[in-house]
């Protein structure tokens, strides 16, 4: 089996956002044929679709991995589980959430995944973090990452200067 490239975004409004954040990439470094490659600086984000929680801490991680998109999803759930997530309101709360964002060139539509993440290009708080990483990735659907965070508003998001020790 190949490696692919494979873009995780990964976000947390509780409990010490960044240090969650620090945890979900020692958790991914330790998947199954998989390394990370590249993780981008952590942004402090303003609450998107739900604004009466905390402010999130976004980054997106840059995977190579031999394990097929649905094996990474499930992977990625578990490491969620791992780290207490608990699923409550739709948009609310969380301590971790890891969502796949695209894996090598697959379209897939299926009922658990969809690849490109169909939503992503309408957040700042993806975009941002992605376009730092991977400015000329190719998304089939919309274009080019640098593009597309450049049409979204930067508004309600700052780079953080340091990574795991800044209090958020
Ligand atoms: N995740 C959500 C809902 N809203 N807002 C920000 N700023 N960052 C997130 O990661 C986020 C959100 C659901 O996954
Ligand atoms: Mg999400
Ligand atoms: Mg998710």
């Amino acid at each position: 089996m190949t490696a692919e490239r494979a873009f995780v975004a990964l976000g947390s409004n509780l409990d010490e956002p960044a240090r969650q954040l620090g945890v979900a990439i020692e958790a991914l470094a330790c998947l199954p044929a998989t390394r990370v490659l590249q993780v981008s600086g952590f942004y402090r984000t303003a609450p998107w679709g739900d604004a009466d929680q905390p402010d999130f801490v976004n980054a997106v991680a840059l995977l190579e991995t031999a394990l097929p998109p649905l094996p990474l999803l499930d992977a990625l759930l578990t490491i969620e589980q791992q780290m207490g997530r608990v699923r409550t309101r739709r948009y609310g709360p969380r301590v971790i959430d890891l969502d796949l964002l695209a894996h090598g060139d697959t379209l897939m539509d299926s009922p658990r995944l969809v690849l490109p993440h169909p939503r992503m290009h309408e957040r700042a708080f993806v975009m941002w973090p992605l376009a730092e990483i991977a400015p000329d990735l190719v998304l089939a659907p919309w274009g080019r990452a640098a593009e597309i965070a450049a049409s979204l508003p930067a508004e309600g998001i700052a780079r953080l200067e340091q990574r795991r020790q800044q209090p958020v």
